[in-house]
């Protein structure tokens, strides 16, 4: 029998990827695995959506000032029960969730902190496009028996590890632990996440943008004026790019990775109390700019790299302009010239 006929599956992979590291203790594969059974879960959940009393909203408002829909609120439950009893972290922190998590007493403290978005795409949820959850892993820094929040207000470029779960026509859960990009994509006939992507890399350049365009008026000048560059006809650099934007960041990010060209999510004037864009930094930005940077692609925000910002807040929004290195370069020098 081969692997080709089997396949690989997640712990395997995370097994054999240790074995690369003497000194590695197996705390990393047991994070993994327990995110991976947390997926499943979610993606169980997901599939069947529209068949049980789940779509819709729960009425609530989320720490950000968001309606959160019912999903939410299930995916942001598991998540937090399966880590938060694995005995892996000290601390965890989620887009639902003001405030850091405290790991539940009884289930011993790790040395890992874990921030989640645990269902990215809300708004698509009830109308079945794609959505997925994201994390991003630190290794602790503080001493004692409880984490804190200086566990997980870490520069990206820190992280141990990172990764994403698309909920799709298959679900896949893509993630680094700083030995390149790799893809598993749930069998759910063995209930097991097999290897389907080895190392992923993402094109140096690309042939479509993913913006959200209606803002354009609320866009700065050289954000507006690298958009119109985008779609002039220029057949030498492959202009006019192709749009394509889903307006779920899981997704938009998935085919950025594997396709290429650049995704990107700018400041804008639209909402005074969002001056920075929309996307959250800890739990959607940095995991997405390791995720691209372990791909052999690039992140910025506009003026230096996603992956070198400091957090200043559990829920800090920043420029986001991710895919390959050349469309991400290209970006960063209107940003310079207009801006
Ligand atoms: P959503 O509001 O549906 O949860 O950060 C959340 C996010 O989706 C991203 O997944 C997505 O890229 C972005 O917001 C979409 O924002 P716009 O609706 O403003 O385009």
């Amino acid at each position: 029998m081969t692997d080709k006929k089997i396949g690989i599956n997640l712990t395997r992979h995370i097994y054999e990827k240790q074995k690369e590291h003497p000194g590695a203790t197996g705390e990393l594969t047991g994070i993994l695995n327990q995110l991976a059974f947390a997926a499943k879960i979610v993606s169980r959940e997901v599939n069947k959506a529209g068949l049980v009393e789940i779509l819709g909203l729960t009425g609530e408002k989320n720490v950000q000032g968001e309606e959160v829909q019912k999903l939410d609120d299930f995916a942001n439950e598991v998540f937090l029960h399966i880590l938060g009893k694995s005995g892996h972290f000290c601390v965890m922190a989620t887009e639902e969730d003001a405030d850091i998590i405290p790991v539940p007493n009884g289930y011993g403290r790790g040395h890992y902190s874990v921030a989640l978005d645990p269902l990215d795409g809300s708004s698509n949820i009830d109308v079945n496009v794609n959505i997925g959850t994201i994390f991003s892993i630190h290794r602790r820094v503080s001493e004692g028996d409880d984490g804190c929040g200086a566990d997980l207000m870490q520069p990206g470029r820190d992280l141990v590890a990172a990764g994403y779960v698309v909920y799709g026509s298959s679900t896949m859960l893509v993630m680094s632990t700083g030995n390149g990009v790799h893809g598993f994509t749930l069998d759910p006939s063995v209930g097991e996440f097999l290897e389907s992507h080895t190392d992923i890399r993402i094109p140096e350049k690309g042939k479509t943008y993913s913006i959200n365009e209606g803002n354009y008026p609320y866009w700065s000048t050289g954000v507006r004026e690298y958009i119109d560059y985008l779609k002039q006809k220029n057949p030498e650099s492959g202009r006019p790019y192709g749009a394509r934007y889903i307006g779920s960041m899981v997704a938009d990010m998935h085919r950025t990775l594997l396709k290429g060209g650049i995704f990107m999510y700018p400041a804008d004037l639209k909402d005074p109390e969002k001056p920075q864009g929309k996307l959250r930094l800890l739990y959607e930005c940095s995991p997405m700019a390791y995720l691209c940077e372990q791909a052999g692609g690039a992140a910025s925000t506009g003026r230096g790299a996603v992956l070198d910002v400091t957090p200043v807040d559990l829920h800090q929004r920043v420029p986001f302009f991710a895919g390959s290195v050349h469309d991400v370069r290209e970006v960063e020098e209107f940003i310079a010239k207009y801006d």
